[in-house]
């Protein structure tokens, strides 16, 4: 049976190109500094993102924690939306390894949060308190549904969070996405953050990896924790080779996933008992409530039985999400066989 996964973009496989890279790749020892692709490839980041460093790291969820490592001391606190990714799917581990309180800031429904609210939340000087210092935001916000980030609020939040002596860590797992969607350079989104990270295993297909990057300084101090935490790897050209690739090539057709991602969301609108509104959609990610008599686990079970993957995200809350893999016809076919099934069970 054909399967349409749209689970996540994280199932991409790497593309030809890619593999050929991968088999050509100049290799060294990473952790003397030595491996000329993976130079490369920070390099590249650094310079895509605007900033003087970058770190190579084998995943958004290390990355993220390092970026907590680096940034701040055991026993500080950190702000963070409500449903940030680093609250929901990291197990903890900014609070487990980096030892910080995560305090909550409500995220809106376009993954924002409200300055006020932020700035509220800032601890004064006081001998009971934590002290607070780092902000953290997410563009594209995932739980949010794929929602973006503008450049004007990210530099009034991370402003805010500046004047009161806060760095500012962005997880931009998924930030060329955003830049897409804003047809603006990702250093744009990126700009006002002390440090971003982004991975190349999503929409950009490479198989593996993560780059957090900010200033020179910034970088040195994360790749310090990124030994500690086990993230030290050796002849890593041979991955970094395809993130090369993706950061040169993939960037661009990410467009193709959220016309995709609209095409989906305008059907899935059609379908009778599925509820979603479809013009929130702004880049790869489409989320929808199953119908009111069922789970969306047990929706998304029924619906794979079908060749459709879809993601259960608590209560009748489904994501799907558009990738290189998945092209308008498959997005037709999906629609078909939701309705069908929906039909079926009413
Ligand atoms: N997100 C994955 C799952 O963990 C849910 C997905 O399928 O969306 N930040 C953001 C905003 C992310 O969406 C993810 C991955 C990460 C960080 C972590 O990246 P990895 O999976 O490389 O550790």
């Amino acid at each position: 049976m054909k399967i349409i996964d749209m689970r996540s973009d994280t199932i991409t496989l790497p593309t030809e190109e890619m593999r050929q890279a991968i088999c050509e790749a100049e290799v060294g020892d990473d952790v003397f500094g030595e491996d000329p692709t993976v130079n490369r490839l920070e390099e590249l980041a650094a310079q895509m993102m605007g900033k003087e460093a970058a770190l190579f790291t084998p995943s958004g969820t290390m990355s993220n924690l390092i970026a907590v490592l680096t940034h701040t001391r055991p026993g500080d606190e950190i702000l963070l939306g409500s449903e940030a990714h680093m609250l929901w799917y990291e197990v903890g581990s900014a609070s487990a390894l980096g030892g910080v309180v995560m305090r909550t800031i409500p995220n809106d429904q376009d993954g924002r949060m409200d300055p006020g609210t932020v700035e509220e939340a800032i601890r004064p000087k006081n001998i009971h308190f934590p002290q607070t210092t780092l902000l953290c935001l997410e563009n594209t916000h995932n739980r949010c549904g794929g929602a973006v980030l503008t450049p004007d609020y990210t530099s009034a939040i991370a402003g805010l969070a500046h004047q009161h002596g806060l760095s500012v860590h962005l997880d931009g797992a998924r930030i060329f996405n955003a830049a897409v969607a804003l047809s603006v350079p990702a250093s744009e989104l990126a700009r006002s953050a002390d440090s971003v990270c982004f991975c190349v295993s999503k929409g950009l297909s490479a198989p593996v990896g993560s780059l957090l990057c900010g200033s020179q300084e910034f970088v040195e101090k994360a790749r310090k924790w990124r030994k500690m935490v086990g993230g030290g790897m050796r002849q890593a050209g041979i991955i970094a080779a395809a993130g090369i690739v993706a950061l040169q090539k993939m960037v661009s057709r990410l467009a193709e996933d959220h016309a995709n991602a609209r095409r989906l969301a305008y059907g899935l609108a059609q379908v009778p008992g599925i509820t979603i509104h479809p013009e929130k959609f702004q880049t790869n990610i489409v989320m929808f409530e199953s119908p009111s008599f069922i789970l969306g686990s047990e929706f998304t079970q029924r619906v794979a039985t079908q060749g459709v993957k879809l993601l259960p995200r608590g209560g009748r809350k489904v994501r799907a999400v558009t990738h290189r893999m998945v092209g308008a016809a498959d997005i037709d076919e999906a629609l078909e066989c939701i309705e069908l099934v929906v039909k079926e069970l009413g």
